[in-house]
């Protein structure tokens, strides 16, 4: 197995008292294809919740419905999260994890981020941040995190749409603290998921996202284009959308903001 680096152990170990049990067991891989396979693969074979998987690079790194995640070695933090939630929580895992990555990358560098449903870390309409939530089995959940740290030669269309920590806050940041802080608040908000405090999260999430509340969004449902204004979440984290033919919900899938 490969030892964490000290920049990431450090801090992980500093905050293993409030983990609970996000840092029991941290794997390390230098160049992976991708840290949600590994930990699907992991997951299937039993691993306890928990376990979380970090590589400095990914050379097959994904985002949703096929799309990749730019996963250049150094540069961002690319890690999975093994997780076996309720089915009555399952669904707003995502939201949480939204909340849990702004509220780190906050308390770790001061740099305040947006969230945009359902999955996206933004910064000044920049793309910061991705949650990739894949169900593993109907017991597990494995929950991907990509965070980018520092500028990095992203392809063409990725740059023109991305951000890093570094490139917003013009200095170093230590991404072990980074990791450490997005643990420690996943946490916290994991934990509310699970003590009937959702609404919490869904009150946290909204408020981050409010900037994106009232803007026209368009996605495609059996093949025939909608379009509609969004207005908000509703308390499973379905995004409420108001069109000519009334509020309709939206469970998952994907919305285009226009
Ligand atoms: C996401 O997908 O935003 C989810 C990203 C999850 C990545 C993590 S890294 C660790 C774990 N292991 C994995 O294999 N994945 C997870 P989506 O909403 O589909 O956004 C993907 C789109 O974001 C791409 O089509 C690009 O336009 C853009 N993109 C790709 N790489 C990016 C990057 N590094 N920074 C910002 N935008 C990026």
């Amino acid at each position: 197995m490969n030892p964490l680096p000290a920049d990431l152990r450090e801090p992980i170990e500093r905050a293993s008292g409030t983990l609970g049990p996000f840092g029991r067991r941290v794997l390390w891989y230098p160049e992976i294809g991708s840290t949600n396979d590994v930990a699907s693969t992991l997951a299937e074979r039993g691993e306890p919740e928990g376990t979380v998987i970090v590589a400095d690079a990914q050379t097959a790194g994904r985002g949703r419905l096929g799309r990749t995640w730019a996963s250049p070695g150094g540069a961002g933090l690319y890690l999975s999260i093994i997780l076996r939630p309720d089915p009555s929580f399952a669904g707003l895992v995502t939201l949480a994890a939204g909340v849990a990555v702004a509220e780190g990358i906050e308390r770790a560098t001061g740099l305040p981020v947006v969230l945009k449903w359902p999955n996206d870390v933004y910064v000044e309409g920049r793309k910061l941040a991705g949650i990739l939530a894949e169900a593993v089995s109907s017991f597990a959940v494995v929950l991907g995190i990509g965070i980018n740290v520092l500028p990095a030669a992203y392809p063409q269309d990725v740059a023109a749409r991305a951000t890093s920590l570094e490139t917003e806050l013009g200095r170093a940041v230590d991404r072990g603290a980074v990791l450490a802080e997005c643990l420690v608040a996943f946490a916290l908000r994991y934990d509310d998921l699970r003590s009937t405090r959702s609404a919490d999260v869904v009150r946290a999430w909204k408020a981050r996202a409010a900037a994106t509340f009232g803007r026209r969004v368009a996605w495609e449902s059996s093949g025939v284009q909608l379009e509609g204004i969004a207005q908000g979440v509703d308390g499973d984290g379905a995004l409420l959308v108001q069109t000519p033919q009334g509020m309709l919900r939206i469970i998952s899938g994907e919305v285009r903001w226009i």
